[in-house]
């Protein structure tokens, strides 16, 4: 009985080690990187926004946008360079995605909507 209770501590412990080493951010642990990935959405109520309005990803990431907001909205995506290509009005539930090779900083708007402005960040 004393043996078992025993064992199951020693476990305890050793899980809440592995659990502190892991959060801790010690100094091997290398920086985490830009995730390859992000989603960006609509608001659903006014005022008309991008949700988050700024997005980072690593080169080579890959943003998508969903119109999440609700119908009749449309949105679009449009560059303030010409560096990609736009996309078509988004009707709810419509999505759009941009891949990113270069790192940089990329603006864009809804053309529908005017001040719904958002950002890429690639880095
Ligand atoms: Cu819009």
């Amino acid at each position: 009985m004393l043996g078992k209770l025993l064992t199951c501590g020693t476990m305890l412990s050793m899980l809440v080690a592995a659990c502190s080493s892991d959060g801790g951010g010690g100094p091997s642990t290398p920086e985490d990187p830009n995730p390859t990935m992000a989603n960006v959405t609509t608001s659903g109520s006014p005022p008309p926004r991008f949700i988050p309005s700024t997005v980072t990803v690593a080169p080579g990431g890959t943003v998508t946008w969903e119109n999440t907001s609700p119908a009749p909205n449309l949105h679009n995506v449009v560059w303030a360079s010409q560096a990609f290509a736009q996309s078509q009005d988004l009707e709810a539930g419509d999505t759009f995605e941009v891949t990113f090779p270069q790192a940089g900083r990329f603006d864009y708007q809804c053309l529908i909507h005017a001040g719904m402005t958002g950002q890429v960040v690639v880095e």
